[in-house]
């Protein structure tokens, strides 16, 4: 498989697209050596970068999906404004902008969205616009419900005031250390320098609140199948709201799978951990995987 983006098969992968707004998004694409079976997309969360699903994205590839990414605008190495977006629908067009080049590439092919955490978020919102096109969608610790305490009625009416005068003060950063039990995996994550380690703004935090909001709306119009992994110690988007979306989604093919006492970032905690993550998801996504898509293995 190659991860560098210029493959033996041709010059369809690139390093980089360009979105509506004329801003470079920096595209990453892990690519199988046998003949592709389906296509997985992977939306990555706040503040961090695609690079950091490389193998996640190395163990679907070795089972025959083309796994393809980019940074979303202001993140990693695609232009932007660092962890600001004017408007969250912008990472669901760029990313269905992402997704609607691959197919007319690799027409019929079945197609998977994953995301983590925020990645989540636009993960569900994507295939909540494009119903018919996803055969499965993969959410690890998606950002389905904020956690009501530090987005209380209250506290969201004054941070919509503070948006008008200081759209920019910083709410605050997240103690990477309450993120994954792996203390390694802390420190490769602080140490990263595609990552933003910068302080929440207003008006950034007003945009997540928004999207919880539209993700709470769409989950009961849900009818796709999906998998949902998450920690049940998990300090930042607590499980309940993964409960909720099991419950709540019409899909008759869906599933909840719950890692004992694991934190937020599932693909980056203890090894053992780790490796039954990946192992879950890539077993989900090749079971999903249509019968005569699957020629070629
Ligand atoms: C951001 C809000 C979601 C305050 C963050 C070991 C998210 C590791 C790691 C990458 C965590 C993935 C997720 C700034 C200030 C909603 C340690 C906020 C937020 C808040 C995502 C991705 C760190 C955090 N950490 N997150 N990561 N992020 O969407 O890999 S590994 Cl509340």
């Amino acid at each position: 498989m190659s991860e560098s983006g210029v493959t033996p098969q041709g010059d369809w992968s690139r390093d980089h697209i360009v979105n509506a707004d004329g801003q470079r998004l920096f595209c990453r694409y892990w690519v199988p050596e046998e003949p592709p079976r389906g296509l997985l997309f992977v939306a990555h969360g706040v503040g961090e970068h695609c690079g950091r699903y490389s193998s996640l994205a190395q163990s679907l590839s070795q089972r025959g999906l083309i796994v393809f990414a980019h940074d979303h605008v202001g993140h990693g190495r695609s232009e932007g404004e660092r962890m600001m977006v004017r408007d969250f629908k912008v990472y669901i067009r760029d990313s269905l902008q992402h997704v609607d080049l691959m197919k007319e590439q690799y027409p019929g092919l079945p197609l998977f969205i994953l995301g983590h955490s925020m990645g989540g978020a636009i993960s569900i919102l994507c295939a909540c616009e494009r119903p018919s096109d996803f055969t499965g969608v993969v959410l690890i610790s998606p950002m389905v419900q904020l956690n009501p305490e530090s987005a209380s009625p209250f506290k969201v009416f004054m941070a919509k005031l503070l948006n008008h005068v200081l759209p920019s003060l910083s709410l605050g950063s997240i103690d990477s250390k309450w993120i994954s039990r792996d203390q390694k995996e802390v420190e490769s994550y602080d140490t990263d320098e595609l990552n933003h380690h910068g302080g929440l703004s207003v008006a950034f935090a007003m945009q997540l609140v928004g999207a919880a909001r539209l993700v709470e709306r769409a989950i009961p119009t849900v009818t796709w199948p999906f998998l949902l992994l998450h920690g049940d110690a998990d300090k930042l988007c607590n499980i309940s709201g993964s409960h909720m979306m099991l419950e709540k989604a019409q899909s008759t093919d869906k599933q909840l799978k719950v890692y004992n006492g694991a934190y937020h970032v599932l693909h980056h905690e203890l090894p053992e951990t780790t490796e039954c993550v990946l192992r879950d998801i890539t077993d989900w996504v090749v079971t999903r995987i249509p019968d005569q898509a699957a020629s070629g293995s």
